[in-house]
């Protein structure tokens, strides 16, 4: 089997301070919480950018700055958010795509997101994934529901994307698809043949579907973004915490984790 890409999803858009009192949400916080994901096994960090004040930003700037401060320190995966938060313009979102990144993601579809609607028209994804093949960049194709995948096919089918296709299963999000086992698994068996998939299980599906992603032969993302807590009512003290256990867990089944040249051989990354 492959060796196991550890995505850290360091901040997100929706969590506070007050839900998780070691969110990183500087460029500093955010760059140091990187490179400790880095030591903890980490081969990719998802970046949403904050301002001070902690509300979510899709400005180049704050990302261009994020993304110097954590090469600086370590040769992880920058892979900003183009999800943003729900009430973030198409315009505003795609902003991070311009800093030319390896990786970025792409939102395959809309969907209810709690009480919101994250909205992704056809018209915006294929904007999105056509900037991204313009400038070299990996869309991490984020699947909410099971009819996003056609949607990522067929952007395939206009030539919009091009390449073995890289899946995030988003699972267990209030209002999009649940976070079961079953839910995974029929998730898998839809994507295309050579196709690389990870999976990121919302709250307390977390730790149950990165252990399935590791003996599926996918690749696991944990980190405050999706989960605040370690265990039932307790707090991670990091997000290099959640990135410990999965290393430790796969060390525990047998897979051993990729580091970030390893994991850009897997992905296929274009050399920047
Ligand atoms: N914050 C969500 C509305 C992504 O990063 O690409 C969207 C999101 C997806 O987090
Ligand atoms: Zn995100």
């Amino acid at each position: 089997m492959e060796k196991l890409i550890i995505t850290a999803a360091l901040t997100g858009a929706e969590v506070t301070r007050e839900q998780q009192p070691a969110l990183p949400i500087t460029p500093d916080e955010i760059a140091e919480a990187a490179y400790e994901c880095y030591k903890a096994g980490a081969s990719i960090v998802h970046i949403h950018a904050r301002e001070n004040d902690g509300t979510p930003t899709q400005s180049y700037e704050v990302y261009k700055e994020i993304k110097e401060k954590i090469e600086a320190k370590c040769n992880i995966i920058f892979q900003p958010s183009t999800g943003g938060a729900t009430w973030h313009t198409p315009e505003q979102r795609l902003q991070p795509v311009e800093l030319s990144p390896e990786m970025a993601t792409l939102s395959a579809g809309t969907c209810n997101f709690g009480e919101d609607v994250f909205m992704n028209s056809e018209e915006y994804m294929e904007k999105f994934a056509k900037r991204m093949q313009e400038l070299g960049v990996k869309p991490e194709i984020e699947v909410f529901e099971r009819g996003m995948i056609d949607n990522a096919t067929r952007l395939v089918k206009k030539g919009l994307i091009n390449g073995n296709l890289h899946f995030d299963f988003v699972l267990g999000v209030p209002g999009a698809c649940p976070g079961h086992p079953e839910d995974l698994m029929y998730m898998v068996n839809k994507i295309p043949a050579g196709s690389t998939w990870t999976v990121a299980g919302i709250g307390r599906h977390e730790t149950p579907l990165a252990a399935m992603g590791i003996l599926l032969g996918g690749h696991v993302r944990v980190g405050f973004e999706d989960n605040v807590y370690y265990s039932r009512g307790v707090r991670a003290k990091s997000n290099a915490e959640l990135v410990e256990r999965v290393a430790r867990l796969a060390k525990e089944l047998g897979r051993e984790v990729a580091t970030p040249d390893e994991a850009r051989e897997i992905l296929g990354l274009a050399k920047k």
